[in-house]
């Protein structure tokens, strides 16, 4: 077994009962969750990011974009063992991390209208229909205990139906405003349709989405090479700073690579790995596609 110095194996993902319920509704909420102390740990670090500016009207919503490269307790989200192993079940050894994102969405402040993530023309779940190429994983650090507080709004199941098309912002049959007590944690397909509802209540809703892909999804940015380089290993590969090599994109440099050692073997090996001398060509098997793979040939 060939081994690599201080990779790491990859930390916990999904749970046979919330990969069901992720696949089935396109929303899942983890059983792990955030306890106070956090909980105010993320938001004084909101705080700081927030009045960091440009300065915001208290009824607008305001949103800071790459939210891990503004504060270091945000920085620690790229891959929080918390949560980073769900996004390396669907994404493998290509994961990336591709947007990262706080909502202060205060009272009075207005809905959004129904979209799916990415491309509308002809969006990702042409080509990714099983397993999205966009998960989403929501830290919620404020109560939302019922509606119209802004809460994201959803529709179950939307993401397994090729066809849907749904604009503006009228209740549709079937939507669920998210719920939930601050410290939540759910991961979502971003192919699952959403809007956002309008914060009629008298508190701000505060959050975060760190969102993920496939290395080779663009669109948002271009992570800084030097500031990477000052991270750990793991955070820098998952940045994706390949500002100069752009098919490193597809094809990842082989210092990148292993990112994790498989949670079962503890190795690099996988059912499909090929014999070719240069491990950054082996082909690896994402989670899913393992559980895929030896359903079938077990
Ligand atoms: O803030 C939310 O709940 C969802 C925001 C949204 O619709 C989006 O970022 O795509």
């Amino acid at each position: 077994v060939t081994t690599v110095n201080a990779v790491q194996v990859a930390p916990p993902g999904f749970t046979a009962e919330e990969w069901e319920t992720f696949m089935r509704d396109g929303l899942v909420v983890l059983q792990t969750r955030l306890g106070q102390e956090e909980i105010d740990r993320y938001l004084e670090a909101a705080e700081r990011c927030l009045s960091m500016g440009p300065a915001y009207s208290a009824q607008k919503t305001h949103k800071v974009s790459n939210v891990v490269a503004s504060d270091p307790v945000f920085t620690e989200l790229i891959d929080h063992p918390r949560h980073v192993g769900y996004a390396h079940d669907l994404f493998g050894e290509q994961l990336k991390l591709l947007q990262a994102e706080l909502f202060h969405r205060p009272p009075g402040s207005f809905q959004n209208e129904w979209h799916i993530d990415g491309p509308r023309l002809v969006p990702y779940k042409t080509f990714a229909a099983s397993v999205p190429v966009k998960v989403r994983v929501a830290y919620w650090l404020t109560d939302l205990p019922h509606a119209d507080m802004g809460n994201l709004v959803y529709l179950p199941g939307s993401h397994l139906d090729a066809f849907s098309e749904y604009a503006g912002r009228d209740t549709l049959p079937g939507e669920r405003p998210f719920c939930c007590e601050r410290g939540t944690i759910c991961v979502f397909n971003g192919n699952i349709w959403h809007r956002v509802s309008a914060n009629r209540g008298s508190t701000p809703r505060v959050n975060l989405f760190i969102t993920y892909s496939p290395s080779w999804i663009t669109g948002y940015h271009v992570q800084d090479p030097a500031w990477a380089a000052t991270l750990t290993r793991e955070r820098r590969i998952i940045l994706r700073p390949y500002d100069g090599t752009l098919k490193s994109f597809t094809r990842p440099p082989a210092e990148d690579v292993p990112l994790y050692l498989d949670r079962d073997t503890r190795d690099e090996h996988g059912p499909l790995v090929a014999p070719v001398e240069e491990r950054h060509k082996w082909r690896r098997l994402t989670a899913h596609e393992k559980r895929v793979y030896e359903r079938g040939s077990g």
